[in-house]
């Protein structure tokens, strides 16, 4: 056995892991069971999404995994779903299993492919990966296949109230290296203001935008209109156009643009819109129908060549299938707790591979830092990774979760520690108790005050 075998060898029998035997020239192993002695459910809001964290424990002291399974409009449903469901059925079953854990726990609630159970069952998968890949004393990424590049590159978030915000925004996140930036006016749909042309706007080379964006109140609603957060989408749709006009005009090509339409404007006027975007190049125009609209994705195919993402809300295969063999996206933008994992987000992205859609995993202030490491270490190791999004992390999540991945210079870089490489700090989680009842922000209503998707 060579010196490096030899000495793997001695640090594992330390450590009780698992023999190396040679057998005609080839090493066989074998693997003392690992059973799953505990299965926790961790709540923390360190700053101001609500995360959800499994953690799972084994028969191996001190061997632990973690995972994100965090659903932050529901966080406690996903709780009772992992403390009350999975835990009673995967205590003293074999950790190493995971297609199996994963598959069994997918079909024992008999319905399945919904956010709570999905989220509850990514909790465990991710965790089942991590310590895996702690066991075979490597970070994930090298049991997942290794490296196809050194850094993820990663977009941020640009948003403003008027194009020349939104602009100045760019160029702070330009300045500190990032090469892809989101631009938003005004939040999702443009909240609140209606954008209106000069009348003395000219045409120009680039769009069919022109001249200057003036506020206007929004339009009137009915008497006694319900409260809520309204927007005027057709507005919305005008102001975008005319923020990319201004900001292509002022910075040119070089960056990388993205947009979230956040599935705020009628069918027709999403495919209007991903038209009108062409000239300006985005990079990609996100979620620009819903999920409930998938048919009129042909319509916007065939109208404009504006690349296409979509993805966060899925969680059926359904959903997310048809779009990918069809070629009718070219981004797949999968919350990956939602899918159920690393386990079903890999079999995607390798389905991607082969339909010429990349992955640009859903990475907003939601997703714990345990589920940025997992979008981290599949954008390693897939070809066909496209960018990957990251919302920053502060002072108080680096403290719960130390071994957060650290971008520098617009990439993200894994930490090379074994599994996922982040760790939960329960004590200081719990300082950061999650906020109780529904979110706000997701009661959305159209200029008549009726009900609009968030
Ligand atoms: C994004 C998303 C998020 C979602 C949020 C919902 O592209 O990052 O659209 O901002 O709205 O995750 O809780
Ligand atoms: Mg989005």
């Amino acid at each position: 056995m060579c010196p490096f075998h030899q000495r793997m060898e001695r640090s594992r029998l330390r450590q009780g892991r698992w023999r190396l035997e040679t057998q005609q020239g080839g090493f066989a192993r074998a693997m003392p069971t690992l059973t799953i002695r505990d299965v926790r459910t961790i709540l923390t809001c360190p700053s101001g999404s609500r995360l959800v964290v499994v953690k799972v424990e084994t028969s191996e002291p001190g061997l632990y995994g973690l995972g994100c399974a965090t659903f932050t409009q529901r966080p406690l449903a996903v709780k009772v779903a992992v403390d009350e469901y999975l835990r009673p059925f995967l205590l003293g079953k074999d950790a190493d299993r995971i297609e199996d854990i994963w598959q069994t726990s997918y079909q024992n609630s008999y319905w399945r492919n919904g956010p709570v159970l999905n989220n509850a069952i990514s909790g465990v998968d991710m965790a089942l990966w991590d310590i895996k890949a702690k066991r075979a004393d490597m970070p994930l990424y090298q049991l997942l296949g290794g490296k196809c590049r050194e850094g993820a590159v990663v977009y941020r978030h640009a948003d403003g109230r008027d194009p020349q915000e939104v602009e100045d925004r760019v160029r702070a996140f330009v300045e500190q290296g990032y090469q892809y930036v989101r631009v938003q006016m005004g939040g999702y749909g443009g909240r609140g203001w209606r954008s209106f042309l000069s009348t003395d706007a000219a045409p120009r080379g680039l769009g069919r935008i022109r001249g200057e964006l003036t506020e206007r109140p929004p339009r009137p609603a009915p008497e006694q209109a319900l409260p809520g957060s309204y927007y005027d989408p057709r507005a919305y749709a005008l102001s975008v156009e005319a923020l990319f006009d201004h900001l292509r005009s002022q910075l040119g090509f070089d960056v990388e643009l993205l947009h979230d339409v956040h599935e705020r404007l009628a069918p027709i006027d999403a495919v209007g819109l991903a038209k009108a975007l062409e000239p300006y190049k985005l990079y990609f125009l996100e979620d620009p129908l819903a999920p409930e609209d998938l048919e009129w994705f042909q319509m916007i195919r065939s109208q404009t060549t504006t690349p296409i993402a979509m993805g966060e809300l899925f969680n059926h295969p359904r959903e997310w299938t048809p779009l990918i063999t069809n070629r009718l996206i070219d981004f797949m933008r999968m919350h990956i707790s939602e899918m159920g994992g690393i386990t079903p987000a890999r079999k995607v992205a390798a389905m991607g591979e082969a339909f010429g859609v990349r992955t640009a995993w859903h990475g907003p202030g939601d997703v714990s830092p345990v589920g940025h490491a997992a979008n981290l270490h599949l954008d390693l190791v897939c070809v066909n990774f496209g960018v990957q999004e990251f919302s920053g992390f502060t002072d108080a999540e680096q403290e719960v979760f130390p071994g957060c991945p650290e971008v520098r210079g617009g990439y993200m870089y894994p930490n090379e520690r074994l599994g996922l490489g982040v760790d939960l700090d329960e004590e200081k989680a719990a300082q950061h108790p999650p906020f109780a009842g529904p979110d706000s922000w997701t009661l959305t209503r159209r200029p008549d005050g009726t009900a609009a998707r968030p």
